[in-house]
């Protein structure tokens, strides 16, 4: 559909920025927080781009107030940030930490002495280290309990301050990665291993939802799913079939499972066949069916192109992690699909592919298959940066992507999606999990490297656009 005139945003439409605990906190050990799995993977050898690790971060933890100033000088109107888990109980459960709770409710306090509308997210990978040693982490349903109760610390202690909740972020992309990939702890690759793992999340998450209605019954949460929609790389109807069974295995599977609380038929068959499908007790679909969530948070960054991918085809195969252009290999599940280039794309230098259209379509399939409210909880792209003279960063690309994504948000809502909220990733740069601090997302800059540096904050070109952008309600982008 081409419009000719776009509808103008809600007045209350939430504007942000988002961020994540490990990527910016640093201050890894202070005030008696506890190491978290990402603490120590990063020093293991060849985990991370150039051994980069969190240990500082951007110190956000010690600039606080500074950032906040940042944010309420562009005229934010929401920040997501996670919460360390190991802050609030080091060991992930037993005693709570008053210092942990007390950072969270002074950044808090502080957004809304700005009307900055916090929107908080519960999980953000960075798992207590005690529970991966004492039972395995995800993979024993002991974390159930242990999750709702931080979880339930949390709302005691903030339901009367913050209204919008995240419950897990990117369940799919982070388990892949630490159970299929081994590019993420606890660096397993094990397709029976995951979906278990992956269930037991399901359940978590699940029962968190359940507790928050009797705690925050004025709040709304959901999880954060890390969506690229499927595209087919062609009419060939075995480019279809690729394209059906890559969006049942990689979206629906975690979709239907939060939304439904029950798994795609055809993926759930194949597994079942392979003897890989995860362990379904009785209750579980029921509390799946409990515990669904009040709208789904979308982290879009790209579509993905399949086709068809023979039994003893190509396999899942790690991401770019360098910036070197042209350097992702095809990657796929023999006899279900593989990715193909989408020649009609452009690239990062990541190799992701730049898709506005994108995101529209992602807006559309999830707001029409589910029929729930849903918050772009990121968006972005990462890039690259170049501090020139006189403190100058023209990122003009960001800006090119991030408009032409919000103007994709204005043709969704144009198409019916009830939008809450757009939050670009990310508010200052920050550590990227395994691309270390060269590929860069932010509004502003931060001045380091992998191995350190000033941590001098630094308004970049984007950082006045989306100013005027929010100033302007979306109307001068
Ligand atoms: C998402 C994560 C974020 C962030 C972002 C960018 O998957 O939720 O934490 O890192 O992707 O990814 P990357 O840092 O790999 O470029």
């Amino acid at each position: 559909m081409h419009h000719h005139k776009l509808k103008d945003l809600p007045h209350d439409f939430l504007w942000g920025a988002a961020s994540a605990a490990y990527q910016v906190e640093g201050a890894w050990d202070a005030d008696g927080k506890g190491p978290s799995v990402w603490d120590l993977f990063t020093k293991l050898p060849g985990k991370t781009f150039e051994g980069s690790n969190g240990d500082v971060a951007v110190d956000h933890y010690h600039r606080m107030a500074e950032d906040v100033a940042l944010m309420a000088e562009m005229g934010l109107k929401a920040y997501r940030f996670s919460v360390s888990w190991p802050r609030i109980y080091p060991t992930g459960r037993g005693e709570v930490n008053e210092a942990g709770l007390a950072f969270y409710e002074k950044l808090i306090d502080t957004l809304l002495a700005h009307q900055i509308e916090p929107v908080l997210t519960l999980y953000h990978w960075d798992l207590p280290q005690a529970l991966q040693e004492e039972y395995g982490g995800w993979e024993d349903r002991r974390i159930i309990a242990d999750f709702e109760l931080y979880c339930v610390t949390l709302y005691q202690r903030f339901a009367g301050k913050v209204k919008y909740w995240v419950s897990l972020n990117e369940q799919n992309y982070n388990l892949t990665n630490a159970y299929q990939l081994g590019t993420h702890p606890p660096a397993v690759q094990d397709r029976k291993r995951f979906f278990a793992a992956n269930h037991i999340a399901f359940l978590a998450n699940a029962r968190v939802i359940k507790a928050f209605r009797q705690h925050v019954p004025n709040g709304l949460i959901g999880p954060s799913f890390a969506y690229s929609p499927a595209y087919p790389a062609s009419c060939d109807p075995k480019d279809m079939l690729a394209y059906e069974n890559a969006e049942e295995f990689n979206n629906l599977w975690w979709l239907d499972a939060y939304c439904f609380g029950r798994y795609p038929q055809a993926a759930l068959a194949y597994l079942r066949e392979n003897g890989e499908a995860p362990e379904i007790l009785p209750g579980d679909l029921a509390l799946l069916r409990e515990g669904t969530p009040d709208y789904i948070g979308v982290n879009y960054y790209y579509t993905l192109t399949y086709t068809d991918n023979p039994l003893g085809g190509q396999t899942l195969q790690r991401i770019n992690t360098t910036g070197k252009k042209g350097t992702t290999p095809s990657s796929g599940i023999p006899g279900l699909y593989k990715t193909a280039p989408n020649p009609h794309l452009e690239t990062s230098n990541w190799d992701w592919a730049i898709d506005p259209t994108g995101m529209r379509i992602a807006l559309r399939r999830l707001s029409s298959r589910y029929g729930l409210p849903l918050m772009i909880t990121e968006n972005g792209l990462g890039e690259f940066d170049k501090l020139e003279a006189g403190d100058k960063i023209n990122d003009e690309y960001r800006i090119d992507y991030l408009r032409s994504h919000v103007v994709a948000c204005q043709e969704a809502l144009q198409d019916g999606v009830e939008l809450l909220g757009y939050c670009a990733w990310s508010f200052t740069d920050i550590l990227s999990w395994l691309n270390g601090y060269q590929k860069r997302y932010g509004f502003v800059y931060v001045e380091r490297d992998e191995r350190g540096g000033s941590l001098r904050r630094i308004k970049k070109a984007s950082f006045h656009w989306y100013s005027q952008l929010i100033a302007s309600q979306g109307k001068q982008r």
